[in-house]
């Protein structure tokens, strides 16, 4: 039998304070997801999505050609299944996000919930008008109660359909139409392709592929577009803030609680908590000189982006910011969890607490949340966290911190390049069409411990900007970019002449930071509304801009990336392709479904490959609308950088310069002159 491979930690991780800490690992002899990752194989089986489990006559494993299961079922029907179950179970994660939230502000409105309050009140109506509910001579809590009772209403809406699709570009909406792909409610297609996936019904590969796109759209413009919605209402729409990145935020004189998970209802007290004077107090009763938040994961982007509060890491770091030793609690919702978290930290003072009811995790403490107690459950998690305190022992903290600007809401973006009255996607399309910016991508998704960590995400994303396209992120992808110091001002450096111009003139870094995971539906947004702007064609599939989760991990991803392609742009995925095991069903989700909704999924495990293929899908589009072709030559020569070098030059050069050798400024001026008639 061939000996496994190890990876050293280097070929493990892209970001040397993470070898730093897997090496550390080593020296402790503690195993992280990556030693598990090289000592489990992946099933070739059903890593290629070969095998079905779904009746007890099986487990049946396709792998003869023309095989089939004991039911018969083919395997482009098995591998259907599985991605469409697949991306059920991502929509249901986010979309139960959503639903979670839409309960607290429905407590909110009702006053059982006396801790949250309405912090964007204009949200507020702007989602009473999607979802149909009066605004006019209404109080804010009864607008929340009814604007709660709608949202809760799209999980389960027995008519009609999920009202949010109608926020998307009109030519889309009727494609959704004609190929009856419009979610009618977000539950209802869940459920339903659970069932189609049941033993004994949908066994077309087609028919089950495009319920899983009705399926994911139910999540998109649904789900997580509700969860976003209601995570700004009640914390506040996202703007630009400072921030700190890096497992370097943990103190090492301050007890450390990282936050981890999702659902920014029970985080958002811990903040409001750790803020309390007779906890700081009690902390340095404890011998600590205070407490110290950090994020990880999803939850570190909704903390960062709203309060300010650092980000500890992404996925595959939560096993390693308790190999620190600094850490006294990590604190878990729903989401992303690593069981692996309970073994690594009872080697050390750290105590693992989970807070959802919806997750347990056997050795961990469990004190559940709930919202209408949420800040006194909050404090106590904090006095449970610093009385382990003076139980710490050696630390190993890597000084890896990096300042970065996150919090780019599409409310926001389209403030920055239009201003307060006149907010507007316009610049945007006018820098694409002028060929400024190249394209749009969106950068965004998981880590994986099977490749080289944030590998792919360090290097695409600085090769894209430096081509000038501008790239949008979420997710863990987006704590990859920030740990680059790629969403800075000073990132600008890195960029091209076209977009570093644009950047500088609007005051933006040239890696927008969008949100968590649900804040996809950002996305969604800002290519709906570049869309209506004009001059990019009709529809999101017109765009000059790809998706893509280069590192992805989790269903959510799935679920993602699926309803990006049915909303028409092209997704690329990277780590490996599970549909592999059938060609037939590889094929029709890439060009089957561009030709049925415009936009396609691909699986690609070639770095270069991924960049090649996304720079020729933008410039195609270019050259579909008609745009000039990218020319990168011809930016560079205003905005700040420019202002910069000609205040080196003599005046008259400087003149010269600006205003062009034929017919300077001074000639204008007096060609002018000679045309007017002199003053009586
Ligand atoms: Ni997204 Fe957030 Fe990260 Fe992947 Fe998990 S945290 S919801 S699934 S791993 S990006």
């Amino acid at each position: 039998m061939a000996k496994k491979q190890v990876r050293t930690p280097q070929e493990r991780s892209a970001d040397p304070s993470v070898v730093e800490l897997l090496q550390h690992a080593c020296d402790l002899e503690c195993a992280t997801t990556f030693d598990r990752a090289d000592d489990i194989s992946p099933c070739p089986i059903g890593k290629e999505s070969k095998c079905c489990k779904n009746c007890s006559m099986g487990p049946c494993r396709l792998v003869r050609p023309g095989q089939t299961g004991v039911c018969g079922a083919t395997l482009e029907t098995v591998v259907a299944r599985n991605f469409a179950r697949m991306a059920a179970a991502g929509a249901a994660a986010h979309s139960d996000h959503g639903r979670g939230l839409a309960y607290t502000l429905l407590e909110v409105a009702e006053g059982t919930a006396s801790d949250y309050a309405i912090r964007d009140p204009s949200k507020l109506k702007e989602m009473a008008g999607h979802l149909g509910v009066s605004t006019e001579g209404r109080s804010l809590n009864e607008i929340a109660h009814d604007v709660a009772t709608a949202a809760l209403a799209e999980f389960g809406r027995p008519h009609g359909e999920v009202a949010y699709t109608k926020r998307a570009p009109e030519k889309r909406q009727q494609i959704w139409h004609e190929l009856r792909l419009t979610p009618r409610a977000i539950d209802r297609e869940v459920v339903e392709m659970m069932h189609r996936t049941h033993m004994g019904n949908d066994q077309d590969y087609e028919h089950l592929l495009d319920q899983a796109m009705r399926t994911a759209l139910a999540d998109g413009w649904g789900g997580s577009m509700i969860g976003t919605d209601i995570s700004d209402v009640l914390f506040g729409t996202p703007g630009p803030i400072q921030g700190e990145v890096g497992l370097g935020v943990l103190s090492e004189d301050e007890v450390n609680i990282v936050l981890h998970g999702h659902e920014p209802t029970l985080s958002e007290m811990i903040v409001i908590a750790a803020q309390d004077p007779e906890l700081i107090a009690y902390a340095k009763s404890k011998g600590a000189k205070g407490i110290c938040l950090s994020g990880m994961c999803c939850t570190a982007n909704e903390i960062i982006m709203r309060e300010g509060i650092p980000t500890a890491g992404n996925m595959l770091q939560q096993e390693l910011a308790i190999l620190t030793g600094a850490v006294e609690s990590i604190v878990v919702d729903v989401q992303c969890i690593m069981q692996g978290l309970v073994p690594i930290a009872a080697r050390f003072h750290t105590e693992v607490i989970t807070t959802s009811p919806k997750t347990k995790i056997t050795g961990a403490t469990h004190i559940e949340f709930e919202e209408g107690r949420a800040l006194d459950i909050a404090k106590e998690i904090i006095r449970r966290s610093i009385d382990r305190f003076p139980q710490r022992g050696k630390t190993y903290i890597p000084k890896d911190r990096h300042m970065t600007v996150p919090g780019y809401s599409h409310e926001y973006i389209g403030y920055a390049l239009g201003g307060a009255y006149r907010g507007s996607f316009r610049p945007l399309n006018d820098a694409i069409m002028a060929g400024r910016i190249r394209g749009v991508v969106a950068n965004i998704g998981c880590t994986n411990s099977r490749v080289q960590f944030e590998a792919f995400h360090r290097y695409l994303v600085e090769k894209f900007i430096a081509n000038d396209i501008l790239v949008v992120e979420t997710g863990c992808a987006s704590i990859a970019s920030q740990k680059q110091d790629l969403m800075t001002p000073e990132a600008l450096s890195r960029a091209g002449p076209g977009l570093r111009e644009v950047c500088e003139t609007v005051g933006i870094p040239p890696v927008l930071h969008l949100g968590s995971c649900v804040d996809n539906s950002r996305i969604l947004t800002v290519l709906s509304q570049m869309a209506s702007e004009g001059g990019l064609g009709e529809d999101i599939s017109d765009i000059p801009a790809v998706g893509m989760a280069p590192e992805w991990m989790s269903e959510k991803a799935i679920s993602i990336a699926t309803y990006c392609v049915a909303s028409g742009a092209y997704v690329i995925m990277g780590v490996h392709n599970p549909v592999e095991g059938s060609e037939v069903v590889t094929e029709y989700i890439s060009k089957g479904w561009e030709s049925k909704v415009g936009g396609k999924l691909e699986f690609i495990t070639d770095v270069e490959e991924i960049f090649r293929r996304t720079v020729e899908h933008i410039d195609k589009k270019r050259a579909a609308l008609g745009l000039p072709e990218y020319d990168a030559s011809k930016w560079g020569r205003s905005g700040d950088a420019r202002m910069n070098q000609l205040l080196d030059l003599p005046v008259e050069e400087r003149i010269q310069a600006i205003y062009g050798g034929n017919g300077n400024g001074h000639e204008r001026i007096e060609a002018a002159e000679d045309t007017l008639e002199p003053v009586a």
